[in-house]
C-alpha cells in the first residue's frame, strides 16, 4: 500500500513536470515569437476627400437623432448572431434616442452606458431621391467612429472599420434604393486590448452581484465612444477625382510658389480611354481671382508657378495669417467633356529643419501652445462646431501659435479652421502609452499614421507628424518598433519632421534618435517633488538639455503642468491652487528663456488648454484639471500670465502687435510700472 502510494505520487510529480516544462515552452515561443517583429506592408487607405459639393457633386448629412440599442456586456455579438441589422433595431430591443455626433456615455443618466464595455447598435432611416440613380455613384462617409465599426445598409453588409478618430467610407450605390427609403445599420465596439492604438486591457472582476467586465487603460483620458464625427452621403459622377495630393515649397524671398499636384482618378472611363483623361487646374487667390490656369497631360500631375504668391504664415508670424488660395481641380474626359469638379484649399508655405532650428518660409519657429483634447461636457468627444470656434477663439485670445492633436487625429473641420486661422497643428496618431510591443500593434500602428497622413497631408497648418504620445521607449523591442515606424512615416512624406512626445528618462530612452525633433513631458512640481516650486526650472534646463545633447535634434517640451481647482485660492501657493499653477508655469517660463537662447530648444506647451474628463480614480476629482481653461471653456487666473507670456514671446520673437487689454491700469509712475501693452 505503502509502495503504490509512493508509485502513485511519482507518477504524478512526472505528469506534474511534465505539463510545467510544456507550460514553460510554450511561454518561451510565444515570448520569442513576440520579439520578433518585422516590417510588413500595410493596407493603405484610399480616396477620402474631405465631402464637398460642386457642379459635379451633392453632399446629403446623415446627422440627427438616431434609434440607439446597448448591447449585454456578457454577450457583445448576440446583435451579429440574431441579426439585428436584417430589421429596425427597434424590432430586437427597445431603443432610446441618440445624438449623432456624439459620444453616447454621457448623454443618459445611466451609468451602466457611460461605463459600458463592448458593442452598441445604432440604426436611422433615409430618403435615397430618385434622380440619384441616374449615372454616378453614391458614397457614404463617416468622419469616425470610436473604436471599431460595422456598417449595414438595408440589412448588407456595407463596411467595416478599426480606429478611432479617423474617417472611412464605402461606395453604396449598389446597396441603395432610389425614390424609397433606406435604413443604415451601425454596430461599434470600444474594447481596447493589447492590440488596438490605443492599447487596454479587459478582465473580469467580481462585483456584489457576480461578475463584471472592466476596461482599463493607462492614458488617462476617459475612453469615450460612438459616431463621434459627421455622417455623409455624397455623389460623384462614375468617373471622378479620387485623390489629390500637394506639395508646396516658395522661392528663397517667398515671391514665387509652386505647388506639385498628383491627382487619381477611380472610374470606368480611366479603362476605356486611359490616355484621354487630364485635369485643368485654376487656382483663385482669396478675393477670388484666377491667379493660375494649367493643364496637366493624362499622368494627372504637375506643377503650378504662382508669381506674386502670398505665403501662409502662422497667427502672429505675419499680420495676414493663414492666407489660403482656392485650387479647383476639372477632370475632362475625352472631347473635353467635363467630368467631375473638386475644390481644395491651399497655403503656400515651405517648411525646412535642421538639428538646430525648425523654420517656415526661411523663418525660424518658436512655438507656442498647448496640448489638447477634444472633450467636452454632455456630448463627449462629439464634434461640435460651437465649442471648435469658441476655442479657436480662445487659442488666438491667449496669443499661441500652435497646439498637438494630443492623443489622437482631429475633426477634418478643426484642421480646416486650424488652416485658416494660421495656427500651426503636430499631427498626432492614436498611439499612446505604447507598450509590450507585437507584431499586429506594429501594423495597425503603421496604419494609423498612414490613415492620418492620407487625410492630413494637403493642410498648411500640419508640421510635423507625431507618432505617439510617451511610449514606454526603454522597453524590450522599443528601438525595432520605432524605427519601423518612424521610417513609415517618413516613406509616406517627407515634408514634413517625425517627432514624438517622450516621458522616458533621456538616460533610458532608445527611440529618439528615429525622430528629427524631440519632444518631451515632464511634471516637475506635479507628479515629481509636488509642490516644489523651487525645484522646478534647473531641472527643465537640464533635462532639455541632456535631450539635445544626446541625440543633437532641436527640443521641445510638450507637456508640463498642474492640476488647478477653478475658485481654489490659496497664498502661499499650495497645490491644486490657481496660485500655484501661476507660480509652476512661472518657473517654466524662466527655463524656456535659458534654453530659448540656445537656438535648438524649439518650442512650449502647456498641458493642457482645457480641464477634460478622466477614467474614475482617486488622483482625480471630476477629471484631469490641469486645463488653463475650464471645461467649459473659461479661463483660470494662470490663462492670463500665460496670455501675457504669449505675446511678449510674440513681439519678441516675431515682432507682432500686442492686444490694448493684455495689461489692466494700474498706476501711471512715468512706465515704471507695466500697465499697458505698449509698455513691454
Ligand atoms: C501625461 C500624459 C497626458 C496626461 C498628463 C497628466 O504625461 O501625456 O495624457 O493627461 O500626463 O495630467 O497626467
Amino acid at each position: 500500500m505503502h509502495l503504490r502510494i509512493r508509485l502513485t505520487c511519482r507518477k504524478v510529480e512526472i505528469w506534474a513536470l511534465w505539463l510545467s516544462s510544456l507550460v514553460i515552452g510554450l511561454y518561451i515561443i510565444k515570448f520569442t515569437l513576440a520579439l520578433i517583429i518585422v516590417n510588413k506592408d500595410v493596407k493603405t487607405s484610399r480616396g477620402m476627400l474631405y465631402p464637398r459639393e460642386s457642379e459635379t457633386r451633392e453632399v446629403r448629412s446623415l446627422d440627427g437623432i438616431w434609434n440607439f440599442v446597448c448591447s449585454d456586456e456578457r454577450n457583445p455579438t448576440q446583435g451579429i448572431r440574431d441579426k439585428w441589422y436584417e430589421d429596425d433595431l427597434s424590432k430586437s430591443r427597445p431603443i432610446i434616442p441618440m445624438p449623432v455626433p456624439a459620444s453616447y456615455n454621457d448623454i443618459t443618466t445611466d451609468r451602466s452606458l457611460r461605463d459600458h464595455v463592448g458593442t452598441v447598435w445604432y440604426d436611422r432611416k433615409f430618403f435615397v431621391p430618385r434622380s440619384w440613380a441616374k449615372d454616378q455613384r453614391v458614397w457614404l462617409r463617416f468622419g469616425s467612429v470610436h473604436y471599431e465599426a460595422f456598417v449595414w445598409i438595408n440589412g448588407e453588409q456595407a463596411v467595416s472599420h478599426e480606429m478611432g478618430h479617423l474617417p472611412f467610407e464605402t461606395e453604396v450605390t449598389h446597396l441603395l434604393s432610389y425614390g424609397a427609403e433606406n435604413r443604415i445599420t451601425v454596430m461599434c465596439d470600444n474594447a481596447l486590448i493589447q492590440t488596438t492604438v490605443p492599447q487596454g486591457k479587459i478582465s473580469e472582476v467580481a462585483n456584489d452581484g457576480g461578475v463584471t467586465i472592466i476596461q482599463s487603460y493607462t492614458f488617462d483620458f476617459f475612453n469615450y465612444a460612438g459616431i463621434h464625427r459627421s455622417v455623409h452621403l455624397y455623389t460623384t459622377p462614375k468617373t471622378f477625382i479620387e485623390e489629390v495630393q500637394i506639395n508646396t515649397k516658395l522661392s528663397d524671398n517667398n515671391s514665387v510658389g509652386y505647388i506639385d499636384y498628383n491627382v487619381a482618378v477611380n472610374g470606368t472611363a480611366t479603362n476605356e480611354a486611359e490616355n484621354a483623361l487630364f485635369v485643368r487646374i485654376k487656382l483663385f487667390n482669396r478675393e477670388g481671382v484666377q491667379v493660375v490656369n494649367a493643364t496637366s497631360d493624362s499622368s494627372l500631375t504637375g506643377t503650378l508657378k504662382v508669381s506674386n504668391a502670398v505665403p501662409w504664415w502662422p497667427y502672429l508670424m505675419h499680420s495676414d495669417p493663414g492666407y489660403l488660395y482656392e485650387l479647383q481641380i476639372q477632370l475632362h474626359g475625352a472631347k473635353e467633356e467635363l467630368l467631375d469638379v473638386y475644390r481644395l484649399s491651399v497655403g503656400l508655405r515651405s517648411l525646412s529643419w535642421s538639428n538646430t532650428t525648425f523654420q517656415i518660409n526661411g523663418k525660424p519657429i518658436y512655438f507656442r501652445g498647448f496640448g489638447r483634447h477634444e472633450d467636452s461636457d454632455v456630448r463627449g468627444k462629439g464634434l461640435d462646431n460651437a465649442l471648435m470656434v469658441r476655442d479657436f477663439n480662445l487659442i488666438k485670445w491667449i496669443g499661441a501659435n500652435a497646439y498637438r492633436t494630443s492623443h489622437y487625429p482631429y475633426s477634418e473641420e478643426s484642421m480646416q479652421f486650424a488652416d485658416r486661422h494660421g495656427i500651426m497643428v503636430i499631427d498626432e496618431c492614436p498611439s499612446g502609452d505604447t507598450q509590450n510591443y507585437n507584431q499586429l500593434l506594429l501594423d495597425k500602428h503603421k496604419s494609423s499614421l498612414e490613415q492620418l497622413i492620407h487625410r492630413d497631408r494637403n493642410h498648411p497648418s500640419v508640421v510635423m507628424w507625431s507618432i505617439a504620445n510617451e511610449p514606454r521607449t526603454s522597453q524590450l523591442n522599443a528601438d525595432t518598433y520605432f524605427q519601423f515606424v518612424a521610417d513609415y512615416t517618413r516613406s509616406l512624406d517627407k515634408s514634413r519632421p517625425v517627432t514624438a512626445a517622450i516621458a522616458t528618462p533621456c538616460s533610458e530612452d532608445k527611440v529618439g534618435r528615429y525622430l528629427d525633433v524631440v519632444s518631451f513631458n515632464r511634471y516637475n512640481g506635479w507628479y515629481s517633488n509636488a509642490g516644489r516650486t523651487d525645484m522646478i526650472t534647473k531641472r527643465v534646463i537640464d533635462e532639455a538639455t541632456s535631450w539635445n545633447k544626446k541625440y543633437g535634434k532641436p527640443v521641445i517640451m510638450a507637456e508640463y503642468g498642474a492640476d488647478t481647482l477653478e475658485g481654489l485660492h490659496l497664498q502661499p501657493s499650495f497645490v491644486f491652487s490657481e496660485e500655484f499653477q501661476s507660480e509652476v508655469y512661472s518657473q517654466h517660463f524662466k527655463a524656456f528663456d535659458a534654453l530659448r537662447r540656445k537656438k535648438w530648444f524649439i518650442g512650449e506647451f502647456v498641458w493642457n488648454f482645457a480641464d477634460f474628463k478622466t477614467a474614475q480614480s482617486y488622483t482625480r476629482v471630476g477629471g484631469n484639471k490641469k486645463g488653463i481653461f475650464t471645461r467649459s471653456r473659461q479661463p483660470k487666473s494662470a490663462a492670463y500670465l500665460l496670455r501675457q507670456r504669449y505675446f511678449a514671446l510674440g513681439r519678441e520673437v516675431d515682432q507682432c502687435s500686442l492686444p490694448e487689454d493684455l495689461f489692466t491700469y494700474i498706476l501711471d509712475m512715468g512706465g515704471s510700472i507695466k500697465n499697458k501693452s505698449s509698455d513691454l
